[in-house]
């Protein structure tokens, strides 16, 4: 089945926010943000901007009915700032124009006084300063401290990441309008509509029931669309609810660049203990998370980075900590893996880095230690249908691993502008939202007296198909061709107390409510025809729309029972509830059963780095993916290749930069460089492993959002291989991305005599 987008999409008829037809009198809104990253706002001069042809209104935080409050997990962020601004561009004052030029026109006609007040951008100062979001979390297993004693190598070092831009197509906005009795409607480009029911009902000072939110569907969101819809969604409905008017606020680029938060940057340190036989014995690490100036979901990124210490390897000893750091940058979100790339790439740092002091190749590392099945994760999970191993050989034996490694030398040898690097990635994913609670869905199923299906779910449709995947759940379990079957838009009247369209789990969690209701009004509809035909009801079945009696066509059809069971007055909607089974997880003493199943995999990446330029092409990557029993392998394929993309941009070209003032410089794409069709390599070679899926996951499907992002790690470490093949005393600093320049200066400059700690793990330059 081909993606029911994929027409729409092609055409340019796919509706998207900015598609949605704009009543008369509506407003247009555009924002003014802090000029400073941290200060005391000792007042606004709004009267210019007043005056400027078209202005309405212009909202501050004293307009506010309700709470002037939107963070999700700690209540630590305004809607509107009062009294202290927290970074550059957090939003102050709401312009409301008869058309959108003069509301962005207008903005730039007011001004603030604000005293400043110090500024931290670098996550280890905040944390010497006690600037912390929440407590600092610790994962244990076994004991470390002992360990050390047995451990015939250790390594310490330290590794960082930068950020990263979601860069989603569509920007960040919203569409409101008041309602009959008091309420407003909000078309929001939101992966949580219900993130932006709750907070707009609070900022409103109204009941949720007051306020309701539509997605049609996003063009991209990654994570920014998380939490980050909420500020839009909110502002909008506030302008609606004070003026009665509709209000329309699409986020032009350049402020959505500089306004929202991104992927945390992280500065970490590590301690790895060796076995000789190259066990690894040990492991230590501190994480210190750039959270930015409020909570966002920061201490949910930090737990899963902590979930994702250690990989896919086992280790009996590990002592893990993290600290979330606030910062005067935009606060940080969710983006694709959520803190686990960030855990991961530390761990993969630590491995290359005994390798490379042990002159033994990493990938012989990471071989001897994949998990297994009866071991435990640091977090008390125990181990089970692991595929770890299983994804390795395939990879290993498909692709000639050692045959492969022994080209790339004979490469080397034979060559000096260019050198090769390869790199084996192995992943460890586990699925299911690290807050248990989290874990629940409702699907709402009409079956209409025609025999075609409308459905409504929690999901949200952001280009990864969830929409047609829900189709096929329908139509299969109804036993009819997905053409009856229609996925309305997701609505927090039709499905509420929804959780964000996250976490890899939304196929899951709302395919398992879509396939509990139809199973239900299947087998009402088997009752009604084995009494309307007088038949046993266990040998009925539906099949390609016919109903089947002991295998044998009956007496209807799909359209004549719904039509009969109407008739009769069978009832022919259905409503599910699902909650991911056997979850749990006691924060107190940090261990449980937080996830529902894991997801395993196996890249191999080659780089060639020019050694005169500092540029590189990633050349291949191939691997190997627990993807269970794909019943989309199209869209799952392309999960898989727009990850992966994405996680080779991360660790080589998109580099955000901050000044010291909090400002960001890389605040445009002449600045900050995104993977692009020649950035992707020119082999990618995706392979189905063999596996019979998990029972929690849809159809037997494993969830396939998230994890091959992770993927994208190898590159720098296939590019760092290469750097040392041209230069073996090189000892290029973990510190992602490993842009060209960066290359050239390990291939060229001077070579560190230790390796720097630097500051935020974004580059920091000094203010301009
Ligand atoms: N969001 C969230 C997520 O709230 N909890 C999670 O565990 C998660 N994981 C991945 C992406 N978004
Ligand atoms: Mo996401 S990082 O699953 O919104």
């Amino acid at each position: 089945m081909h993606n029911l987008d994929a027409a729409g999409h092609v055409r340019g008829e796919s509706q998207y926010l900015d598609d949605i037809p704009v009543q008369r009198g509506t407003l247009h809104a555009a924002v003014y943000g802090s000029p400073l990253a941290h200060g005391v706002l000792q007042g606004l001069h709004l009267e210019r901007a007043r005056r400027a042809p078209g202005v309405v209104r212009i909202l501050t935080a004293a307009d506010i009915p309700g709470e002037n409050q939107i963070g999700g997990i700690v209540p630590d962020e305004p809607l509107l700032a009062e009294g202290h601004v927290h970074f550059q561009g957090q939003p102050v004052a709401l312009v409301l124009a008869e058309t959108e030029p003069q509301a962005r026109a207008a903005v730039k006609l007011i001004e603030a006084d604000i005293s400043p007040l110090p500024i931290i951008t670098d996550p280890r100062v905040a944390a010497a300063q006690g600037e912390l979001i929440v407590p600092p979390r610790t994962f244990r297993l076994g004991d470390p401290a002992t360990a050390w004693a047995e451990c015939a190598h250790i390594i310490e070092g330290t590794a960082e990441n930068g950020g990263q831009e979601h860069l989603y197509i569509e920007t960040q906005g919203a569409y409101a309008y008041p309602t009959d009795g008091g309420g407003v409607r909000v078309h929001s480009s939101t992966q949580g509509p219900t993130a932006v029911q709750r907070h707009t009902a609070r900022v409103l000072g109204t009941g949720m029931h007051k306020v309701e939110v539509d997605v049609v569907r996003l063009g991209g969101g990654f994570g920014g669309k998380e939490d980050q819809a909420t500020t839009w969604g909110a502002l909008a409905a506030l302008g609606a609810y004070v003026l009665r008017k509709p209000v329309k606020l699409v986020l032009p680029r350049h402020d959505d660049l500089r306004m929202t938060g991104k992927r945390h940057p992280y500065t970490s340190d590590f301690k790895l203990g060796l076995s000789a036989d190259l066990k690894l014995l040990a492991y230590e690490v501190t994480f210190y998370q750039n959270a930015g100036a409020a909570a966002d979901l920061s201490p949910a990124v930090l737990e899963r980075t902590l979930f994702h210490a250690c990989n896919t390897y086992f280790i009996p000893n590990v002592r893990a900590t993290a600290y979330s750091c606030r910062t005067n940058l935009p606060p940080n979100t969710a983006f694709r893996g959520f803190g686990g790339p960030q855990g991961m790439f530390v761990i993969e740092s630590a491995i290359a880095k005994a390798a490379e002091q042990l002159g033994v190749p990493a990938y012989d590392i990471q071989r001897r230690n994949l998990l297994q099945d009866g071991q435990v994760f640091p977090y008390g999970q125990r181990v089970q249908d692991c595929n770890a191993t299983q994804s390795w050989q395939t990879a290993a034996e498909k692709f000639q691993l050692e045959q492969w490694q022994a080209e790339v030398d004979r490469f080397n040898q034979t060559h000096y502008t260019r050198k090769r690097g390869l790199a084996v990635m192995p992943i460890c994913f586990g699925i299911s939202f690290t807050k248990t609670a989290m874990n629940q869905a409702r699907a709402l199923v009409h079956i209409y007296t025609d025999g075609t299906v409308g459905v409504s779910t929690g999901a949200v449709e952001m280009g990864q198909g969830v929409n047609t995947k829900m189709v096929q759940v329908a139509a299969r379990t109804l036993g009819i061709s997905p053409g009856r079957v229609r996925l309305e838009t997701t609505n927090t009247t039709r499905v509420a107390n929804t959780s964000p369209s996250a976490a890899s789990a939304t196929a899951d969690l709302n395919g398992k409510a879509v396939e509990m209701a139809c199973q239900a009004l299947r087998a009402r509809l088997m009752r009604h025809a084995a009494d309307e035909l007088k038949l046993q009801y266990e040998g009925l079945e539906i099949r390609d729309e016919q109903v089947l009696d002991a295998g044998r066509p009956a007496d209807t059809d799909w359209e004549k029972l719904v039509s009969s069971a109407y008739w009769k007055r069978v009832s022919l909607t259905e409503n599910a509830h699902y909650a991911t089974p056997d979850l749990w997880f006691d924060q107190t003493q940090e261990k449980g059963n937080p996830f529902a199943y894991h997801v395993y995999g196996t890249a191999v990446v080659q780089a060639t780095v020019d050694t005169v330029r500092g540029t590189y092409d990633l050349d291949a990557v191939r691997l190997v993916h627990d993807f269970g029993q794909s019943f989309t392998p199209g869209i799952d394929r392309g999960q898989i290749e727009g990850g992966l993309v994405q996680g080779l941009g991360w660790m080589t070209m998109e580099e955000l930069i901050y000044n010291q003032e909090g400002r960001l410089l890389s605040n445009a794409l002449s600045t900050y460089k995104v993977p692009d069709l020649y950035s992707v390599p020119a082999v990618l070679d995706v392979e189905f492993l063999e596996t019979p899926g998990h029972p929690n996951a849809i159809l037997r499907a494993k969830a396939v959002g998230e994890p091959p992002l992770m993927y994208g790690l190898g590159a720098y470490f296939a590019i760092r291989n290469a750097v040392r093949a041209f230069r073996p005393e090189a000892r290029p600093a973990f510190s992602a991305p490993i842009t060209p320049e960066k290359v050239l200066l390990n291939l060229h400059g001077p070579l560190p005599t230790t390796q720097p700690v630097t500051s935020a793990g974004s580059a920091a330059v000094p203010a301009s």
